[in-house]
């Protein structure tokens, strides 16, 4: 969601709110823009990847009339772990982990279950399949078997139809396909999805276990075609998987040029002796902050405009309000991060491996918009978008574990529009209270500015706070043991 003036409804803990307690509550309200397959999931302390999530369709009547549909699938696809996140936070965070080794998940779920939905379709009806991946870390394909995706949406921005075999959807990333049914179909067909495994570096799941295949079943008048044709297998593999570079979106939104504000971030995966292996892509890595950073923005004044006011431990960057912006960000890593940016949807305007030659002349003139793009490994990523959305938005990695570990960014967009549009509200002043969390003032939740030396000492860091040992659980385990599997 774009979240337009309603920043403190985004929901990253740190940013724009303080946590829900137990028994607690905090109500969103904002304007459900843009249209298109969305998600909602808790965003704090590896909590989704449990199940604290699921689908949100935000309908574009006409746009859905366009594309001339009988019926919408709303369906999801998702990494599954039989361990549950605090105990893979525990020792994903632990001192003991000193190569950030990252756990496999165990398998494979589509709809949240292991049994595959049938599909019913009539020959010539078009349907429009709406696809998330709500998963902690893993991307997964999706294809039918003799039947062409149409896809038509991706991360709710609408998009010139583009035919494809297979696609390819990574944690947090959402698909619209259109599928036509057959017009003489003599049987039923498979449809698969699959887990790729790519970014997995041991012991890594068969088969089976990442596999879901179902049906898509051809009523003909009033009969079912119960034969069908090549049956897949869970060893299927994609013959032809969709760059989604090649999508246009369909305002046409031209290259933005000459961006004004240049943030160069990096990928650096370090193990810190006697905490324990983190990831920063900018100066450090993420942690929550004693204030949430967007109260912060909204109580410091003219401060609020500089970047240390944050403090070090949220790695802030400040956007000038309607500016244009580049993200260039360089992955030197031997694995892909699926990269999530808040409250814009940005233009991808160049990836690729190595560094960027930064050659403007071969941009290209429209380029892919979405809100989650996976950097390659050994890669990199440029993206660009206009500062037009005041508020205080996320940039991190949507692998669950690497986010815990800090892969994140603050970008803090016109604090000083900000300021004259928007509040904190009481509710929220409430939720930071009853943690006894100021609601107001620096990272140190001083009055206006701090320098940047100061809130090394002041503010939270990866240095001076224990990271939450043992994820959301409220009554952790006194004495540290392995993962339990149940
Ligand atoms: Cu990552």
């Amino acid at each position: 969601m774009y979240q337009q003036g309603t920043s403190a409804y985004d929901g990253p803990v740190g940013l724009t709110q303080c946590p829900i307690n137990p028994g607690d509550s905090y109500t969103y309200t904002f304007t459900a823009n843009p249209a298109g397959t969305h998600w909602y999931h808790s965003h704090d302390k590896g909590q989704y990847p449990d199940g604290l999530r699921g689908k949100m369709i935000i309908h574009d009547p006409s746009w859905e009339k366009s594309l001339n549909v009988v019926q919408q699938l709303y369906l999801s696809m998702s990494d599954w772990y039989h361990t549950q996140m605090p105990y893979l936070i525990h020792d994903y965070l632990s001192p003991d982990n000193t190569v950030g080794d990252l756990p496999s998940p165990d398998s494979f779920l589509f709809n949240d279950t292991r049994t595959a939905p049938t599909f019913k379709f009539s020959p010539g009806k078009r349907y429009l399949l709406r696809i998330v991946n709500l998963g902690a870390l893993a991307c997964g394909e999706f294809h039918i078997d003799g039947h062409t995706l149409s896809v038509v949406g991706i991360d709710g921005v609408h998009v010139q139809p583009r035919n494809a075999d297979t696609i390819l959807i990574c944690a947090g990333q959402r698909y619209d396909v259109v599928v036509t049914g057959k017009l003489n179909p003599l049987t039923s067909f498979n449809w698969v999805a699959k887990m790729t495994t790519d970014m997995l570096t041991h012991d890594i799941p068969g088969d089976d276990a990442v596999t879901v295949v179902g049906k898509v079943l051809y009523t003909l008048l009033g009969a079912i075609l119960n034969t069908t044709a090549n049956l897949l297998s869970p060893s299927w593999t994609a013959q032809v998987v969709l760059d989604d570079m090649t999508l246009k979106p369909l305002d046409g939104q031209k290259l933005l040029t000459n961006p004004t504000n240049k943030i160069d971030l990096k990928s650096n995966q370090t193990y810190y002796q006697g905490i324990g292996t983190r990831i920063k892509i900018g100066q450090e890595p993420w942690v929550e902050p004693k204030v949430p950073s967007l109260y912060t923005a909204l109580s410091t004044g003219s401060a609020a405009l500089n970047a240390s006011t944050y403090g070090v431990g949220v790695d802030p960057w400040i956007l000038k309000s309607n500016e244009i912006v580049q993200v260039y960000m360089e992955n030197p890593q031997a694995f892909p991060h699926p990269m999530h940016l808040h409250g814009h949807e940005f233009q991808v305007v160049a990836r690729g491996t190595g560094s960027w030659d930064g050659n403007e002349g071969a941009l290209p003139q429209v380029p892919m918009k979405r809100d989650v793009v996976v950097i390659p490994a050994n890669g990199y990523i440029v993206l660009r978008f206009k500062a037009d959305n005041p508020g205080v938005w996320f940039f991190h990695c949507h692998i669950d574990l690497h986010l815990t570990g800090g892969m994140a960014s603050t970008f803090i967009e016109a604090p000083d529009v900000l300021q004259k549009q928007q509040f904190i509200p009481a509710a929220g002043t409430g939720l930071c209270s009853k943690d006894g969390q100021c609601t107001t003032g620096n990272c140190a939740c001083g009055q206006g500015y701090i320098s940047a030396s100061d809130s090394q000492s002041h503010c939270n860091t990866i240095f001076n706070v224990k990271d939450a040992d043992y994820g959301a659980l409220t009554n952790p385990p006194t004495s540290r043991r392995r993962a339990v599997v149940f």
